[in-house]
């Protein structure tokens, strides 16, 4: 069995955000990445933790992000706020933006935040978990880049198109989901070839349309979109929404600018917020009923999505975070090297 290291939490902060820095990334950009790099990590959601480090760093060596951009909030006092992240990493533009999206919901009722023209690596959960934060309803979508055949087709064309959802909630974490629409991301396609597992069956096709339980072949081929034709138009509504309706690039084009999946996609992001209070205006009380209908799943047996992730993170606040040797060495290796260390 490989050795393992435990890292507090603020130590591997500090360490992925020097790894940023030192690769020429911006302070300001770099701990905005490192913050949510690190919260993956917290939480056990290793498809987006340390891994996408290299990732990000390789997209840096193509010239594919803008390692020193400061993103612009463009504000006109409407619903609709919007922030150019002028090719920067979408963590930092996400920051300047949500605390007007969230002031601007609680005046309105309802009020979204575009992102736009961002390298987008991250899970979605930790920008919901700032809106249910501020006692708002959110939800979060975006594109990726074509590795997913829609339902009845063999072909990429889809990305993975994460959607997430949350729901505040008084004096216990909120309830979060956030998933791709693509049976599992690719990341986790990724991990599993690193980690010579197979795929469990009904999660992609090959390079000629084939059902495969390889990842390598599925990498070349085509990822599976969840519910079939459900999670199928579910990933087109978001190309829709997050690409087209805010004028940004949908997964196809994202894959054309990129011209590789090994790189990190470039996109934009939409976000929208509600006030519950102001959409019940006072008709019933929305938090109260919402824990009638959470008590009701839970006491059914079934567990709330989120809940692995806030056990893991109550682990990792008391016991600080576990990395393999490996991840160590890639560690080590990409803050010694740089961009050097990255092929
Ligand atoms: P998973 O299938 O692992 O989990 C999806 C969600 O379902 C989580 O909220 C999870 O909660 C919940 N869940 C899992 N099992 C259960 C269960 N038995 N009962 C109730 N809830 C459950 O996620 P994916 O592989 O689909 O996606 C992983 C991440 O990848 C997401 O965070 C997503 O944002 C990110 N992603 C980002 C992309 C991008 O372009 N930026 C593209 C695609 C994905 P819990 O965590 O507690 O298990
Ligand atoms: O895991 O599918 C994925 C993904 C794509 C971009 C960022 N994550």
């Amino acid at each position: 069995m490989s050795e393992k290291t435990v890292l507090s939490i603020e130590t591997l902060t500090r360490l992925t955000e020097e790894i940023f820095r030192k690769a020429g990334v911006s302070p300001l950009q770099s701990a905005a990445v490192a913050r949510v790099i690190v919260a993956g990590e917290r939480d056990a959601c290793k498809s987006h933790g340390v891994y996408r480090i290299e990732g990000c760093l390789r997209t840096l060596k193509a010239g594919k992000v803008e390692p020193l951009a400061v993103p612009e909030l463009i504000d006109d006092g409407s619903g609709v706020i919007r922030v150019d992240a002028k090719g920067a990493f979408s963590p930092a533009a996400f920051e300047l933006g949500a605390p007007v999206l969230a002031a601007r919901a609680r005046e309105l009722g309802v009020a979204a935040l575009v992102i736009n023209s961002c390298l987008h690596f991250s899970a979605l959960w930790p920008e919901i978990e700032v809106l249910t934060g501020h006692g708002l309803a959110a939800m979060a979508m975006c594109p990726s880049y074509s590795a997913v055949a829609p339902s009845g087709g063999t072909t990429a064309l889809l990305g993975t198109n994460p959607f997430a959802f949350g729901w505040p909630r008084k004096d216990t974490t909120p309830y979060v989901f956030d998933f791709a629409t693509s049976v599992a991301a690719r990341g986790e396609i990724e991990l599993h070839r690193r980690a010579g597992k197979s795929l469990p069956e009904g999660w992609a096709v090959d390079a000629d349309g084939k059902p495969t339980t390889d990842p390598e072949a599925a990498l070349q081929g085509a990822l599976l979109p969840f519910g079939a034709h459900k999670g199928s138009s579910i990933s087109t509504m978001i190309e829709l929404l997050a690409a087209v309706m805010i004028g940004d690039l949908t997964s196809p084009e994202a894959l054309d600018y990129l011209g590789s999946m090994s790189l990190l996609p470039h996109h934009g992001e939409l976000i929208l917020a509600f006030s519950p209070e102001r959409f019940a205006a006072g008709r019933t009380d929305p938090f109260a009923r919402a824990e009638v209908l959470f008590e009701a799943i839970s006491g059914q047996g079934a567990r709330l999505p989120s809940q692995r992730r806030f056990a893991a993170r109550k682990t990792a606040e008391a016991n600080g975070i576990t990395l393999t040797a490996e991840e160590m060495e890639m560690l080590e290796r990409l803050r010694a090297g740089g961009l050097d260390a990255v092929t």
